[in-house]
């Protein structure tokens, strides 16, 4: 470290020179431009530009490092990625530096001395050779290994980002354990889930450059960046052509304050929102019947039990307008109803889309309103809205194709995703953008790779005994496929309850804090009391105070990688990160510490064939019998992906981009999966679920399984959203707490906490510096609270202490605490451990759908102290 500040201090000498005797900052360009130029004879800086890509967030901006003798000078935007997908970059990506610079990096391995482990212990840390540790982790997998190599646990979050997850899957794969566990149950799962039970794939983005109406539940691409800032800029470019944009969310946002209107409806309550939508809607006939009929199933004959008519080949059942009968839809002569009742074979049944408006009469304008907490005549009136500027029916001419034009799109991330019923949340969201026939129209909600995986429109097998330790797919949480990042720590307590045949003893954390980014974060840190762990950090997080052996890793402006990167609904691109800097010379990062242990093992080729696989290298395959770096790999990855391209062309521009045709935008997804007879169709209604359901019980039934609450499994697996989905557990008792309690994140920090270190970004003054309790100001008036009085927010799993800051941005029965801050870690200065520690007082409450964390579910009492 010392080493690198003198050197960073020569190079800077004559810019401080001239700033310090107040030299004009004319005198100062010209000089730096002399620099630039290397006309400077007396300072002969050597100034070079690298691209590469920004690794700080997951959003994977492109970035142009300058570079002034190989010291990080600035970090700029890559101009040339602009045209398809950052304009410009945030300013964490600006700062990314300082993390890499940060004299409170790991650098190099630790050994743990105190056996006693705790965030309140001493871990006795002393350092040790890279040999030795991984001499020490490879006896313990070897040993692992031969017992039963599913008791060992590897999970990452961000490192999925640095080094993509094949590797990991390649390494766990040969070491043969199932157990590789992602974060995206504590981001973002129900949210895939919800989308894969619809329509068959996950992932989605409004196609706003065409789009005149964004409905956003709180979807913050303003202060949470998402898709690299494409979202941002084309939002500010479409509302500056006219698009209208509407954010419900009970917090106003940045995304809030600089749309159109703000609906800050009562945090867990969007649902009924949209349920109270589609009921204009369909009580308007406000719906694009030639949509619901020709892509989804909402004509299929559903009888009392929830379940579809179907024929003795097992295909659902329509009611023909032409024959007046049910019959399967093979054919283009057939004309399916919509909606009504009909009797086949004496017994009764309704249409899917009967059965949803059925549901939806059970509500009225009054208590929606009252719930949600936004008036009838908003809610009315954003519905006309929303179906005015559909234009159902309207089609558009583009590059001689005629293409469905619904300019309108419902959009939402973690708003409507991070909750108990998240699945349900944006199934309604889905429903409603259904009966509109928005779905990959021109203007409307663009989806990616739709039907890719057709089982995950089926019922799950919903398995027991579970295979995993984080119980995916298993009875507990039947759909899902994003693993399920907070219940290994639960399982690990508690192997017995959920039946696993095996109890892990080994855990490898490759960049993430997952204890502290998950909700009710005490109770997982206990987990990592009972399991030898190694995390691999940048920093010595709170995971990493858990750890037996802690590894030091490169920053992402010091390694190699194939960057994962963002589409958009008219780009894709294949980008590389290349090491511009290694501050303080590691020997190793992610990937060859994977490859190291690996060799080790005696798995090389093993792994070596397994990154075949994952990748799917054909042209371009690694061959078995030697190492390789993690620049040659690249280099392979590249090739493949690029189809040949020059590798050096990728060192030079760090990318390559490619415009997508309208073809390929509008037309290989729902209308090619899902339109017209004899295809698949959409589920408007998941009938799929009941089958899991089914399953569910038939398990139970055969393991007699005591601790599932069947009761819960037939809401949560529900075949169309209800108002139930509203009422998350706490929510149910909220007598003794009279405040909702929500969070968010903040444009100048990332995730859970290295951003604390980052000078820049932790020196903003004391709006940035920590995070406090949002409240409205006239809730803090009632209760004699002035701005900055210390308060504590108790839930019923703990408390914690913070100040308030005074809002009208905010519903006057909420209150918010960003994410992001109250470190606990005894490895980190004095001057990052600030602000509330938020998840340790979330209750959790998993989807059990998806799995998905319950971030913004909980309630709260506040009182001063
Ligand atoms: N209350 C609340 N909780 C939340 C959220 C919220 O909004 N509110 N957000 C949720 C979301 S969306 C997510 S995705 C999760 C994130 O949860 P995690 O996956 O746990 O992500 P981080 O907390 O950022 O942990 C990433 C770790 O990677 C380390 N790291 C950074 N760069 C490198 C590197 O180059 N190499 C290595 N080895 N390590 C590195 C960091 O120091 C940090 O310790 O948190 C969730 N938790
Ligand atoms: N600056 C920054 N940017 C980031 C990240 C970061 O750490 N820092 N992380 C990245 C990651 S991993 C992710 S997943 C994305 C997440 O991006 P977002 O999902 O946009 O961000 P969040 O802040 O997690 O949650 C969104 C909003 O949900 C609102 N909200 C809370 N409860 C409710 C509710 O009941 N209803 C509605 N409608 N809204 C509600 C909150 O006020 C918050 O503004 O951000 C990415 N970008
Ligand atoms: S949004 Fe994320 S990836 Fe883009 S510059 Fe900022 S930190 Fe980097
Ligand atoms: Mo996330």
């Amino acid at each position: 470290m010392s080493l690198s500040r003198r050197v960073f201090l020569k190079n800077s000498s004559l810019l401080s020179l001239f700033a310090g005797f107040g030299v004009p900052w004319s005198v100062i360009a010209t000089e730096i431009e002399k620099v630039k130029t290397g006309a400077s004879a007396a300072n002969e800086s050597v100034i070079r530009y690298v691209k590469s890509t920004c690794a700080h967030c997951v959003n994977f901006c492109g970035i142009n490092i300058k570079l002034e003798n190989n010291i990080i000078r600035s970090i700029y935007p890559d101009e040339a990625r602009a045209e398809f997908y950052n304009h410009g970059i945030c300013p964490k990506g600006v700062s990314g530096s300082f993390n890499t610079y940060n004299p409170y990096r790991i650098k190099t391995p630790l050994k743990r001395t105190n056996p006693k482990k705790g965030l309140d212990q001493d871990p006795g840390w002393v350092e040790i050779s890279w040999d030795e540790a991984f001499d020490t982790i490879t006896k313990k997998l070897q040993r692992i290994r031969e017992d039963d190599p599913r008791k060992f646990v590897w999970q990452h979050g961000h490192g999925k980002y640095l080094i993509g997850d094949k590797f990991p899957k390649a390494f766990t794969a040969a070491f043969g354990t199932p157990n590789l566990v992602h974060r995206t149950t504590s981001c973002e799962a129900a949210r895939h889930v919800a989308d894969e039970i619809t329509w068959g794939y996950h992932g989605f983005l409004p196609d706003i450059n065409e789009c005149n109406y964004l409905l956003n539940f709180g979807a913050n691409y303003f202060e949470g960046e998402q898709f690299a800032r494409w979202l941002d800029h084309t939002v500010t470019d479409a509302k500056e052509r006219g698009m209208k944009v509407v954010v419900v969310e009970p917090r106003l946002s940045n995304s809030a304050a600089k749309a159109n209107e703000w609906i800050p409806v009562r945090p867990g309550k969007d649902i009924l929102l949209l349920l109270g939508m589609a009921r204009i809607l369909i009580q308007e006939n406000w719906i694009d019947r030639e949509f619901l009929t020709q892509y989804t199933n909402a004509p299929n004959l559903v009888d009392t039990n929830g379940e579809f008519l179907r024929d003795k080949d097992g295909q659902a059942l329509v009611w023909d307008q032409v024959t007046q009968q049910a019959v399967a839809f093979s054919s283009g002569r057939i004309k399916p109803e919509l909606a009504g009742r009909f009797t086949h074979n004496q017994k009764e049944y309704s249409t899917a889309f009967q059965v949803f408006a059925d549901s939806l009469n059970t509500l009225n304008d009054k208590d929606i309103a009252e719930e949600a907490g936004v008036p009838a005549a908003t809610i009315r009136r954003l519905t006309e809205e929303l179906a005015k500027q559909a234009q159902i029916g309207a089609t558009v001419v583009r590059n001689g194709q005629t293409l469905r034009y619904r300019p309108v799109a419902i959009h939402t991330f973690r708003g409507l995703a991070a909750k108990q019923y998240g699945v349900q949340n944006w199934r309604a969201g889905l429903i409603v953008q259904m009966l509109l026939g928005s779905i990959d129209a021109v203007g409307g909600l663009n989806l990616h790779s739709v039907h890719k995986k057709p089982g995950y429109m089926e019922p799950a097998e919903a398995e027991y005994p579970p295979t995993r330790v984080d119980l995916q797919e298993s009875i507990f949480f039947p759909h899902a496929t994003h693993n399920v990042a907070q219940q290994v720590a639960k399982t690990i307590l508690e192997p017995k309850k959920y039946g696993l045949p095996y109890t892990p003893e080994m855990q490898i954390f490759y960049a993430t804090n997952r204890p502290f980014s998950t909700t009710d974060s005490k109770e997982q840190f206990k987990s990592l009391e009972k399991t030898y762990n190694v995390v691999i950090d940048i920093v010595m997080s709170e995971t990493a105070e858990m750890a037996d052996i802690v590894l030091p890793d490169l920053t992402y402006l010091e390694s190699w990688h194939l960057s994962p990167t963002r589409y958009t609904p008219a780009t894709k691109h294949t980008a590389i990160r290349q090491p511009v800097t290694n501050v303080f010379n590691l020997p190793h990062d992610g990937f060859s510490i994977i490859w190291e242990l690996a060799s080790r093992l005696g798995l090389r080729d093993q792994y070596i064939e397994q990154i075949n696989k994952k990748w799917g290298l054909k042209k371009n395959p690694l061959k078995t019998g030697r190492d390789y770096s993690a620049k040659e790999v690249v280099e392979n990855l590249w090739l493949e992906k690029t189809k040949g391209k020059e590798f050096s062309y990728a060192v030079e521009h760090g990318f390559s981009g490619k415009h997508l045709s309208e073809n390929d935008t509008y037309l290989k997804g729902v209308e090619a999966k899902f339109k017209g007879a004899g295809k698949p169709k959409m589920q408007f209604y998941a009938e799929s679920m009941l089958g899991t359901l089914f399953n569910i019980k038939e398990t139970v039934k055969q393991h007699d399984i005591k601790n599932i609450d069947l009761d819960d499994y037939q809401v949560s697996l529900s075949p169309l959203p209800l108002r139930v989905h509203s009422m998350p557990v706490p929510h149910r008792n909220k007598d003794k707490y009279p405040f909702y309690i929500i969070t968010y994140k903040r444009m100048n920090r990332t995730q859970s906490g290295n951003t604390a270190m980052n000078p820049l970004l932790n020196a903003l003054g004391p709006e940035a510096d920590e995070n406090f309790v949002l409240i409205n100001e006239q809730t803090a008036i009632e209760l004699k609270l002035k701005e900055k009085d210390k308060v504590q927010i108790e839930t019923r799993v703990g408390s914690v202490e913070g100040r308030v800051k005074l809002t009208q941005c905010i519903r006057p029965d909420t209150l918010a605490v960003s994410y992001h801050y109250g470190q606990q870690s005894l490895g980190m200065p004095d001057y990052a451990r600030k602000g509330i520690w938020i998840n340790s007082i979330l209750e959790s409450h998993s989807d059990l759908v998806s799995g998905m964390d319950s971030f913004n579910d909980s309630v709260c009492r506040l009182k001063k102290v």
